[in-house]
């Protein structure tokens, strides 16, 4: 797995509120092309509030976008439905599954593991799960009571914790941002809102891929 440019997060109610409904055909499958011809090295569908079922659905469409771009395609804090839909991987908060009963449902799912300061960081790192995640870095609209901003200096302080270890940045990152996030010693950052490229109701494909470019790129 590569663990720099960009993870990118599909996410079903950053898209609605836009006024883009993921479950038309071909939708969702059209965004995460765009995302991963732009170069994305990680696709994760987001659906927090979406039935298990139609999450499903969704992950089952999008697992073979993913698998035809060689990338890896993860479920978001449901191990059952990464499990049935086949994703590569399931990325895990800390109210979800620990890596350790994740690892018992599954032993070959990768696990990426949320945390949101150097305490959670370190008792993470120390499980060794496939990547770690920190934030949020800005402040974000996509999440629901966001933990407290870790900020610039948060990023260094994870880069030097992770000691080496795949580390996914996140929250309010976006294409002006980047670089700071970058001088801060960070490779690899998620992006929700800033892919989210909407015209007339549809989905901006090429800007989409324009974008997630501009996050490969730098
Ligand atoms: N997790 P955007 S912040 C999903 O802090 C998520 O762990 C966060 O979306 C964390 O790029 C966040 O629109 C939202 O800010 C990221």
């Amino acid at each position: 797995m590569r663990t720099t440019g960009l993870y990118a997060i599909l996410d079903v109610d950053a898209f609605r509120s836009r006024g883009v409904d993921l479950a038309r055909p071909s939708v969702a499958e059209q965004i995460a092309e765009a995302m991963l011809s732009g170069g994305a090295t990680a696709l994760q569908l987001r659906a927090k509030h979406e039935s298990g079922r139609d999450t499903l659905a969704l992950l089952r469409r999008l697992r073979p976008v993913a698998r035809s771009a060689a990338v890896p395609f993860f479920a978001n804090d449901r191990v059952d439905l990464a499990v049935l839909a086949e994703a590569d991987g399931v990325h895990v908060g800390q109210e979800d599954l620990a890596l350790e009963d994740v690892r018992r449902i599954s032993r070959s799912l990768l696990v990426g593991v949320s945390t949101h300061d150097p305490v959670q960081l370190s008792i993470a790192a120390a499980q060794a799960p496939d990547y770690l995640a920190y934030g949020p870095v800005f402040g974000t609209r996509s999440k629901e009571r966001p933990d407290p901003t870790v900020g610039v200096e948060g990023v260094a302080e994870a880069v030097r914790l992770v000691e080496g270890r795949p580390l996914v940045v996140i929250g309010g990152i976006d294409r002006e941002s980047l670089a700071r996030v970058h001088a801060a010693g960070a490779r690899w950052v998620a992006v929700i809102s800033d892919l989210c490229a909407v015209r007339d109701g549809a989905p901006d494909l090429p800007e989409i891929e324009r974008r997630a470019r501009a996050f490969e790129a730098a």
